[in-house]
């Protein structure tokens, strides 16, 4: 039987290369994706990194989608668009061309490791928190909508650009 659809939203993050080209052909390749449709993307947000030093500024957004892929098998699929585009694990938290994250995936909760739902730290992250706040500013999660939550956070390392 089929998954139900689901409503999921992604982050994208890239701090290395051609960013804005990295972030459009994420958006694209998540589009394309069997029994997903992108039903929003975010504005595009310059951010401090977070993590190593000495690293670039990362240009971060959120991805709004209804999919009938099971958490995993999107998991599978963002790893695969990631190596598109050149990922390389090198550090943990260092450079990288493309991460994608799934925060939520419908009502969906795990504690694998390997897929935690919502992704643990999304609360604790302005750069996470200022993009998918376009796209569900009244999303309640533990206890508050996603609006609440960013006005808890430091939001002075993060600048939202204007449309291209
Ligand atoms: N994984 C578990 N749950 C999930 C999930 N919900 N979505 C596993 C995606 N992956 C999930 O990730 C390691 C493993 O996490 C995956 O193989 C998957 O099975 P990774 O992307 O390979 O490793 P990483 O990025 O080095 O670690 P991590 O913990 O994912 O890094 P973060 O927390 O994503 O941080 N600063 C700014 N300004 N903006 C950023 O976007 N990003 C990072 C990366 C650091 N600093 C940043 C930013
Ligand atoms: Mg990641």
């Amino acid at each position: 039987m089929p998954f139900v659809p689901a409503i999921v939203y992604v982050a994208l993050g890239t701090n290395l290369g051609d960013r804005h080209a990295h972030l459009d052909a994420a958006f694209a390749a998540l589009a394309a994706l069997p029994g997903t449709r992108l039903l929003a993307r975010s504005s595009r947000y310059e951010t401090a990194p977070l993590g190593p030093a000495g690293q670039q500024d990362y240009l971060n957004a959120a991805a709004e989608l209804e999919t009938t892929l099971e958490p995993r098998a999107l998991l599978d699929a963002c790893l695969t668009i990631e190596q598109t585009r050149g990922r390389i694990r090198a550090e943990r938290w260092g450079p990288r061309t493309l991460d994608l994250d799934i925060l939520l995936h419908g009502n969906t909760t795990s504690q694998d490791p390997h897929l935690t739902l919502p992704h643990p730290a999304m609360l604790n992250r302005a750069f996470v928190l200022a993009p998918l706040c376009d796209l569900a500013p009244e999303l309640q999660i533990v206890g508050r909508t996603l609006a609440q939550h960013l006005a808890l956070l430091d939001q002075s390392g993060v600048r939202r650009l204007p449309a291209a």
